[in-house]
């Protein structure tokens, strides 16, 4: 210890003495200290000297009460202070046996802390104002203390005026980049403008701005269009056009009108009335209740899992005056929906608040049948079992920000602070504009042209329909149609009429700029790739930041240069453009709020609700949560090969469309190829800037998750109680669940398969570790495959075997192993295995009559990872065998032929 002791760290060594040996400043106060020792007795093998895990805290603790598991999780503290990032998890069955047990601790902490100063220079007040300071927010008004406590065990002040909630402050130790340690306090605010929520660590000394993360996670579609101006005239106009509203039947008590359990959105299935849909079990008073007493508390869309609201305005319900619908004393939510195409979202608000509130309900009652309950960390104003922390309710805002400047659009996001710490999920609208450019002189030319507007000035939508002739742009130089010099040289030319200018050499909006500048009320820019069909979607910047006020439309290059030698040659080209854009509402699309709702329920149980670390680079967030929007909204009689596109009704898409990412969910490798191969390649690479394609990366383990559930169901049957859990659907979101409880802190994608063999084998016996295996290799992350660094995305090593102990004592394999497809086939068929063999492997195609009309040996490792391309056009129409012979055993199935 430092025997140069100032009063401040003499009153933190005392308060680091008083603390219970062994607990954290978290809830789960318990005598059960098994997981602890089991840490302790680890060490060595942990690479730890005894002194790292002595003063080792449990940030939580739980015991499953499915299968008996107990989840203990741990931080790592030094001088009774804790370690940002510094944690273990162990899992202990009834018996005490461990299970599973991971550890970051640092090694050698207790030296590495003799380098870092031993006391704050800051009070947390102070502290907090730094933090708020770095993170461009206002100074904090009076902090009131709503918790006392210690420094090291941390304390929470009242918003300050400055944070949607209130604000925790904990000083810690942080690793730095060199591996020394630097003492921080821990600040988490809330933003009023709820885009962020935001974990801080600032110097504890100096307030320097060290370390952040975001508690918020956005799923940004498309950024270009976040900042659109909305015009009103549409909307009054879609009022006028809106057709009257039909009757209805008259509802019993308690019943909500929306689309129900497995119906992802209005185009996937009728709008059904339903009645007393509250879990028995985890609802049990009801959906409206909050303190545990037979009796709804509102008879709005809030009770104890979700208070739903309009936020068109983008206040965060700050002031708690928020619209919500009033259902009565009888809790009767039947609302009429318009859905015309240019209906305006405010005449749904109801119905969408609705919908809002019932899917986030429903997710929470499903979830909590498969674990994420109360003591696992859920969300809840009211613990009715007393377990884990309440007050924590989702606060879920619909049509959010449609009315506020900036709009925002094309978007979803969901903030999750630790257990006790209120969620908030933002629903946003989608816009789409339907754009009429079209040539009108001279009669050769006339026709549509193909454009795309883009996000710079304002939109044809709201300029209203323009027509005029077309100039093209001469800034006097030797390529005078690329307008980047100012001025203009034939502004008086330009000036009211529609100025064509040619991509390259300055940006867009300069060349915009330019045109505006010369009296254009228009800008078509051209390509300058020739034969490119691709239109670019023009942006950069915000629209107001450069100052543009007109519209502007890109076209390819070939149209464009018909119209450039048209006007050069002295003719008069005449366009007429206008524009139309048309909203839909994510809060009826239940995919994207089971998706939402699905950040919170991987950030809670990843290293146990009160530490947040779903943040390195393979993290799989995004992929957990299109899996619960997939599995929620699986019908009785799907198919596993059916493509499946997330969020096709928002995209405006239909429901076969490919959605908001790479390509839709299927079993099917023609429809849905992705395997670990593609981490850290193309598009799935780290940007510049440091940020990670969280989408793709999430794309790629939501396939292998979504390949899991149909094999299980092929195994087990489907079984359309969702609550039940029995049926392969339901055994599969049971081991995703408790993968998410059994992985470490910060997982990548082989920690994740890992925890999901171990949640078999912990709930099954490993009875479904053939099946499982067989999943993972046949997208790349088999048996000899390793991750690398969860923090990279370029150090896997991909590989599609499996281990032979899994393949063992079975000579005839299991058809189910081998991959024939097409099926009938034409011209082709591609065979697929991820069994191993030692020996090339034997790949026959064999008549009904046994006649061998294909035969080829091919090495294993190409079978796992390409598959054998056989060409069958000129085999006869007909049944067939196709059969593998490996040195494990022997593969068959049949193929019909046809031409
Ligand atoms: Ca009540
Ligand atoms: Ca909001
Ligand atoms: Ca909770
Ligand atoms: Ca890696
Ligand atoms: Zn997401």
């Amino acid at each position: 210890m430092n025997p140069t002791f100032t009063p401040a760290a003499r009153a933190l060594a005392v308060a680091a003495l008083l603390a219970l040996p062994g607990l954290a400043a978290a809830q789960n106060v318990t005598s059960d200290n098994r997981g602890l020792q089991a840490l302790q007795n680890r060490a060595t093998s942990l690479g730890l000297v005894a002194t790292d895990a002595a003063d080792a805290a449990i940030t939580s603790q739980y015991t499953d009460a499915r299968n008996g598991i107990t989840h203990v999780y741990l931080c790592q503290r030094v001088q009774g202070i804790e370690v940002y990032g510094a944690v273990a998890d162990v899992h202990l069955t009834a018996a005490g046996k461990v299970v599973s047990l991971h550890s970051s601790f640092r090694p050698g902490i207790e030296v590495l802390a003799r380098g870092a100063a031993p006391t704050p220079g800051l009070s947390a007040q102070q502290a907090v104002g730094a933090a708020a300071r770095a993170l461009g927010m206002p100074a904090p008004g009076n902090l009131t203390v709503l918790k006392a406590g210690s420094a090291a065990e941390g304390m929470e002040f009242s918003n300050g005026g400055i944070s949607l909630d209130k604000i925790p402050a904990k000083l810690m130790y942080l690793p730095l980049a060199d591996g020394s340690l630097r003492l921080v306090w821990d600040v988490t605010l809330a933003p009023l403008s709820g885009d962020h929520y935001w974990n801080a660590r600032v110097d504890a000394s100096s307030g320097v701005l060290l370390d952040k993360s975001d508690f918020t996670v956005s799923d940004d579609f498309s950024m270009l269009n976040l900042t659109r101006p909305l015009t009103q005239a549409t909307v009054a106009a879609a009022i006028k056009a809106t057709p009257a509203t039909p009757a209805r039947p008259t509802a019993a008590p308690n019943s909500y009108n929306v689309w129900p359990l497995t119906i992802e959105s209005p185009i996937h299935g009728a709008r059904q009335v339903v009645t007393d849909p509250a879990d028995q079990k985890h609802s049990p008073f009801g959906w409206h209740d909050t303190d545990g007493v037979a009796g709804a508390e509102y008879t709005t869309t809030r009770g104890n899992n979700v208070h739903s609201y309009d936020d068109a305005p983008n206040n965060n319900n700050a002031s708690g005056t928020n619209y919500s619908p009033d259902g009565g004393k009888d809790l009767i939510f039947d609302y009429p929906f318009d859905d015309s195409k240019n209906a305006p979202a405010k005449k749904n608000q109801d119905l969408a608040i609705t919908n809002l509130f019932f899917w986030n309900n429903l997710m929470h009652d499903v979830m909590a049948h498969k674990g994420f309950d109360e003591a696992s960390g859920n969300f809840q104003a009211k613990n009715y079992s007393g377990e884990g922390k309440g007050a924590d309710y989702v606060q879920a805002e619909a049509q959010d920000a449609s009315t506020a400047s900036p709009v925002r659009l094309n978007n979803a996001n969901f903030s999750t602070p630790l257990d006790g710490g209120r969620p908030r999920m933002q629903m946003y609208l989608w816009d789409r504009s339907e754009l009429n450019v079209a040539v009108t002189a001279p009669a050769a030319l006339a026709g549509p042209l193909n454009a795309l507007e883009g996000s710079l000035g304002r939109s044809l939508q709201a300029v209203g329909p323009i027509s005029g002739k077309l100039v093209v742009a001469d800034d006097g130089s030797a390529k005078p149609e690329r307008g980047c010099n100012a001025p203009l040289v034939n502004a008086a030319a330009i000036s009211g009429n529609i100025a064509l200018i040619e991509r390259g050499k300055c940006g867009f909006a300069l060349k915009i700029k330019n045109a505006q500048n010369a009296g254009a009320r228009m800008v078509i820019m051209m390509d300058s790739i020739p034969n490119s069909n691709t239109l670019t979607r023009m942006g950069g910047a915000a629209p107001d930041s450069v100052g543009l006020r007109i519209p502007s439309v890109f076209i390819t290059k070939n149209e464009g240069e018909k119209l450039k030698i048209a006007a050069r040659a002295g003719q008069v080209v005449t366009i007429s453009a206008s524009g139309e854009v048309f909203y839909r509402d994510g809060d009826f699309d239940n995919g994207i709020v089971a998706h939402e709702y699905g950040h919170g329920i991987s950030t809670r149980l990843t290293g146990g609700p009160n530490v947040s670390c779903l943040n390195s680079f393979e993290q799989m967030g995004e992929g957990w949560s299109d899996f619960f929007a997939l599995w929620m909204t699986t019908k009785p009689g799907d198919v596993s090969t059916t493509g499946r596109g997330i969020g096709t009704y928002a995209s405006f898409e239909a429901t076969d469309g490919r959605g908001i990412r790479p390509t839709r969910y299927s079993t099917d490798m023609q429809i849905n190829p992705a395997t670990y191969a593609l981490l850290g390649t193309g598009s799935y690479v780290t940007a510049a800037d440091g940020t990670n394609p969280v989408h793709a990366i999430g794309y790629i383990w939501a396939t292998t998750l979504w390949d899991l559930n149909w094999e299980l169901i092929a195994k087990h049957g489907y079984n359309a109680d969702l609550k039940s859990s029995t049926g392969g659907n339901n055994i599969a979101l049971q081991l995703v669940i408790d993968g998410l409880k059994l992985q470490p802190c910060r997982p990548g994608f082989i920690d994740g398969r890992n925890a999901i063999l171990k949640a078999d084998s912990v709930n099954n016996k490993a009875a479904n570790s053939a099946l499982i295996w067989r999943v993972f290799a046949r997208r790349g992350m088999g048996f000899s495959a390793s991750q690398g660094s969860s923090n990279s995305l370029t150090d896997q090593k991909i590989a599609f075997d499996m281990p032979t102990v899994v393949l063992a004592n079975n000579k005839q394999l299991s058809a189910a192993l081998l991959d024939v497809y097409p099926n009938p086939a034409s011209n082709q068929v591609l065979i697929r295995t991820q069994v191993s063999s030692s020996v090339p492997v034997q790949v026959e195609l064999v008549s009904v009559l046994g006649q061998r009309v294909f035969t080829q040996t091919i090495s294993a490792a190409r079978l796992q990872k390409d598959g054998l391309t056989v060409n069958t056009s000129s085999v006869a129409p007909g049944l067939y065998l196709v059969r593998l012979t490996t040195s494990e055993g022997t593969l068959t199935k049949k193929l019909l032929v046809q031409h």
